[in-house]
């Protein structure tokens, strides 16, 4: 493990580097972003409810609770196929990882959970990154989706544990870290942040990043996700966040976990194009990208493309047979798509040092420096 990134912060250094002025904390995170991930690229991954609606949980900003009138169509599981299908298209418009969402309060065993692994399996072979959220899971579960393929799983902590139960009150924030470990254990890597925007403090923001980054391993990718008011939830009337709020909180998590991919989020179709360059200023390297989210609208395609154009950012591809950074320097750098094609004729132009493996002849998969 790379022993330059920390495990012990603490409030009063977490609220230090938050409250410094704007433009200080911009550059600090921009710094570190150079020294673990290329600066101008950034990870496109596309996102589809495999299951929605009708879910148990009363999580306060959800559309998908069955405890709020929120509008939204109960649809049950989707067929395998139809799945795989909406994998492809994404990759075909570009996306490098498939995310799926199940409005489940926990995966249970048995047919529709087979389901999953197999859709995994299908995703996984066309060649992309897979992520699944599907609620809480014990070992064996996250075992069965390792051996599925699995990449990565999604499971936000989504604030402080202090102020979850004013968010939450069916499930526990300790159910929620319970759930990271067995994913972690099973060899899976963690995607997990949270949202800001829920009348939630300043402090509460660094204290929900604190557990992350205090974590044995920080979270190969951390989603930062704006609130999406939601009609019928008790969250429907809160003021949208400033995008400063939104690029402090991104800023504060690349310096503190800065070799993992920070997502910006759901809420990124109200942010100017403006904002969201200071977003990959702050230190965002991945974004959800397609024109839904889960049940909400996203930012449009075309509108994504051609902003991605004007800034000179490009996708950041994996490359089959890239070495985890994490089993290289710290100082390892994900793979854009022109270099990727570079790569994979004849494994020059990824800077890689005298003696580490080029993408063209290592054994493994790599993205980024949190990518073990
Ligand atoms: N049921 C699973 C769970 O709770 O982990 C997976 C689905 S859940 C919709 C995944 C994440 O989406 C939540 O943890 C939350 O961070 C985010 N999310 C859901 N609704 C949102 C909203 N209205 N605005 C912003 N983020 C939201
Ligand atoms: C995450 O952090 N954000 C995504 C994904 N992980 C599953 C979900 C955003 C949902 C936004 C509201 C909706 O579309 O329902
Ligand atoms: Fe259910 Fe997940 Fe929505 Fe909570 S966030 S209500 S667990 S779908």
């Amino acid at each position: 493990m790379d022993s330059s990134l920390r495990h012990d912060w603490n409030l009063a250094e977490v609220r230090e580097i938050h409250d410094q002025p704007f433009n200080d904390l911009i550059f600090r995170a921009q710094q570190l972003h150079r020294r673990y991930h290329r600066g101008n690229a950034v990870q496109l991954c596309s996102l589809l409810s495999i299951k929605t609606g009708a879910c148990s949980e009363d999580c306060g900003y959800c559309s998908q609770s069955a405890h709020y009138a929120s509008g939204t169509a109960r649809e049950a599981l989707m067929d395998v196929d139809a799945v795989v299908a909406s994998a492809r298209a994404a990759q075909e418009a570009g996306a490098s990882r498939f995310c799926m969402g199940a409005a489940w309060r926990g995966v249970k065993d048995g047919e529709e959970f087979d389901n999953v692994c197999e859709m995994i399996r299908g995703i996984t072979e066309l060649g992309m990154e897979t992520c699944v959220t599907l609620g809480m899971l014990d070992r064996g579960q996250a075992e069965r989706l390792k051996q599925a393929g699995l990449k990565a799983y999604n499971h936000n902590i989504d604030t402080s544990r202090d102020y979850y139960p004013e968010v939450v009150s069916t499930h526990s924030f300790d159910e929620r870290i319970e759930t990271l470990r067995h994913i972690r254990e099973a060899g899976i890597t963690i995607c997990s942040g949270g949202i800001i925007g829920m009348w939630e403090s300043v402090g509460d923001r660094c204290k929900m990043l604190i557990e992350l980054a205090n974590l044995p391993k920080h979270p190969e990718s951390v989603p930062v996700n704006a609130l999406v008011p939601i009609k019928g939830t008790p969250m429907a009337d809160l003021p949208a966040v400033r995008p400063f709020e939104l690029a402090r909180v991104i800023a504060c998590a690349r310096i503190m976990m800065p070799a993992s991919m920070v997502r910006l989020s759901a809420g990124r179709r109200s942010l100017s194009d403006e904002a969201q360059a200071l977003c990959f200023l702050a230190g965002a390297n991945s974004i959800f990208y397609g024109e839904r989210l889960l049940t909400t609208g996203n930012a449009e395609v075309d509108r994504d493309r051609e902003l991605m154009a004007e800034l000179g950012i490009e996708p950041l591809v994996p490359v089959a047979g890239h070495p985890t950074p994490a089993e290289r320097d710290s100082d390892s750098k994900g793979v854009c798509a022109s270099e990727a094609a570079t790569a994979g004729s004849n494994g020059e132009g990824l800077g890689n040092k005298p003696g580490q493996s080029s993408p063209a002849n290592a054994g493994t998969n790599g993205l980024t420096a949190a990518e073990a």
